[in-house]
């Protein structure tokens, strides 16, 4: 993958960027960061805060050539790339928690490093990572002082680039599932009209939580998992 970065010291999203730029007709490869985001988004209409110079904020876009319902795998190869990343520029060697957060920090008191945001607008899609480094909000965490935000950057797009460019969705879906922390663990599951609680049996090929409810597993393709203490 050849990225093209663009940066900014201040933009309202770069999600919001780099799907502007997809309409236009931009080619894959092309990378957003920000120092600070005015209107940085979460999943589902929620926000990602971080103040200026505290976090790497970056999306990149592409059109990925996989089924409408693998595309999950984007999302878990940015998780995947930048866990590795994070591992590489700092001490914190952080997990994946379904589906798209990094978590660090003591086990099975884990707290938030990072989120991943995916907006498809097929063919293009454009995903977005903020990574705490020198800041968390109260009960996240970050990556801690004096970890330099370029070389987790370059770090990321060279571990995003290459699982890119192998094309290896099965490799992938394994990687993402051995870094998966929520695999094992009791969860609820909030979906938009329902919830459930369970246990995280595993991750599908194509990204999917499996979900041991008693009696039956259930497959869960996009929702909130919590992760619920075993007496919970
Ligand atoms: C996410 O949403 O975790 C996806 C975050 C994606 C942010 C990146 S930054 C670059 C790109 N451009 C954008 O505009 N967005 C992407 P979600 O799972 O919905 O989590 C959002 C929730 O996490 C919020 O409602 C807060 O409770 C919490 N939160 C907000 N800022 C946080 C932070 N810096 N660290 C940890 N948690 C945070």
């Amino acid at each position: 993958m050849d990225w093209e970065v663009r940066r900014f010291a201040e933009i309202d999203s770069t999600n919001r960027y780099l799907l502007d730029e997809a309409r236009r007709g931009a080619p894959d490869g092309l990378v957003a960061v920000a120092d600070h985001q005015t209107a940085g988004r979460g999943r589902l209409g929620r926000s990602w805060e971080a103040p200026p110079g505290s976090s790497l904020l970056v999306s990149v876009l592409l059109r990925p050539r996989l089924p409408v319902e693998r595309l999950h795998l984007v999302t878990a190869a940015l998780a995947v790339a930048a866990a590795g990343a994070c591992g590489a520029v700092s001490d914190v060697r952080p997990g994946i928690k379904w589906p798209n957060d990094l978590v660090a920090g003591p086990a099975g008191a884990e707290a938030k490093l990072a989120g991943v945001l995916a907006e498809a607008e097929l063919p293009a899609l454009v995903a977005g990572i903020g990574v705490n480094v020198a800041w968390a909000p109260p009960g996240a965490t970050c990556l801690g002082p004096g970890v330099d935000r370029d070389a987790l950057l370059d770090g990321f797009l060279s571990r995003l680039g290459g699982l890119l460019d192998a094309g290896d969705w099965a490799a992938v879906a394994s990687a993402h599932r051995r870094l998966c922390l929520t695999i094992g663990r009791r969860v609820r599951v909030d979906l938009a009209d329902e919830t459930f609680t369970g246990t995280a049996a595993d991750v599908d090929d194509d990204g999917r939580l499996l979900v041991d409810v008693g009696a039956c597993i259930r497959t869960v393709s996009a929702g909130d998992v919590v992760h619920l203490r075993p007496v919970d």
